[in-house]
């Protein structure tokens, strides 16, 4: 497929949802297309942790759930601590929530509840096992918060039941040329509630851009990323043993061409981009190097719990994916920004290897 022999900055062109565009020029900026698996167990390692290796990155994964002491409050908790995190060293937030219900839920999970993962995530991940439907709820409803960034204005207006002879007088009355409700119902207005409400997310261009010593708050090179969030197949697992068959991986990619405004790729273990104009990301799991002096030969083994790994290697430049995820390979490392950047330079080296 083109896309497999194109340089990033070239998929930045042409990529159809701005986040993926913008993700597209930052790993052409930082050379890198590293994921960290932040998968650490307290919110305070999980915020040292990404500022100490933010800048080999361009996405950080979370699992929420799995972080103890993950502070909820939505204008200093740990999603808005992360956001500034990935405003200075330039990554992306991918929360890994494997999202998988009837829409109506989804949609509630998504943004509201304990967690508000759509406030703080630039990106999270589906797995559309229940039907390709609550892909077009999850985009309706990121679309509906980005209606609401700036304002929010509800008028909501009631009738009341009709009185005898109220409008009878044939004249209009004083609320806007009309007597009736919207369901032409004849009434009196008995309130009208307005509500403005201002609503910035986390990680709003309009936040400021250096503290009051003069450090610069934002990574700088690039604008900051649009106020979009994106959404993640999840098209195929790293696990051994995984269920998911190819009719379900094509499927992933049938709901992704209909919901190219949302869904900028997937989480798969391939490249999946077939149709000649299909330019979606893929980020892979399941990724480790052996130790340093070690040969490789593409595969590591396991974490005998099913986890099955491979080399950036072999994924980026054989199997054509795009971004590796790594947790264990840096996190577990004697020092994890020095390990990244080992990861950082292996995977690039790999894209370089797939272009020539
Ligand atoms: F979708 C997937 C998958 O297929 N395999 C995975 O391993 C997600 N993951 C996640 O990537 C998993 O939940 C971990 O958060 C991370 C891999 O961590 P590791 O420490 O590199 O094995």
């Amino acid at each position: 497929h083109p896309t497999l022999l194109q340089p990033y900055s070239e998929r930045a062109k042409t990529a159809t949802h701005p986040l993926s565009r913008y993700l597209f020029r930052l790993m052409d900026l930082k050379a890198s297309n590293l994921c960290l698996s932040a998968d650490v167990t307290t919110a305070r390692e999980l915020l040292a942790l990404a500022d100490r290796v933010g800048p080999s990155i361009v996405v950080l994964k979370t699992h929420y759930d799995l972080i103890s002491g993950w502070d909820y409050n939505p204008q200093t908790g740990t999603g808005v601590k992360l956001a500034a995190l990935a405003r200075k060293h330039g990554f992306l937030i991918f929360e890994d929530r494997k999202f998988v219900d009837i829409g109506k839920t989804v949609q509630m999970q998504y943004t509201a509840g304990t967690a508000r993962i759509i406030e703080w995530a630039h990106i999270t991940n589906a797995n559309i096992d229940a039907g390709k439907d609550m892909v077009r709820a999850m985009a309706e409803a990121a679309a509906n918060w980005k209606a609401r960034i700036h304002y929010e204005v509800k008028t909501s207006v009631s009738v009341g039941t009709p009185v005898a002879g109220q409008f009878d007088d044939g004249e209009e009355q004083n609320n806007g040329g009309s007597d009736r409700d919207s369901d032409g119902r004849k009434g009196s207005i008995v309130s009208i509630t307005t509500v403005t409400q201002s609503f910035e997310p986390a990680d709003s261009p309009r936040l400021a851009k250096t503290n009051e010593h003069g450090d610069e708050l934002v990574f700088p090179g690039i604008e900051e990323p649009p106020m979009d969030r994106g959404l993640l197949l999840l098209a195929q697992m790293s696990s051994k043993g995984c269920l998911m068959t190819k009719d379900y991986t094509q499927a992933c990619v049938e709901a992704a061409r209909e919901h190219k405004d949302f869904v900028m790729g997937y989480v798969a273990q391939e490249a999946l981009n077939s149709a000649p104009d299909d330019n979606f990301i893929h980020m892979t799991p399941g990724c480790k190097l052996p130790p340093p002096g070690e040969e490789e030969n593409g595969h590591v083994e396991g974490d005998g719990l099913g986890q099955q790994y491979n080399t950036p290697a072999k994924l980026i430049t054989l199997l054509g994916t795009d971004i590796v995820i790594v947790g264990r390979g840096i996190i577990q490392a004697a020092d994890p920004p020095t390990e990244a950047e080992r990861y950082r330079r292996k995977a690039w080296k790999a894209y370089l290897a797939r272009l020539s």
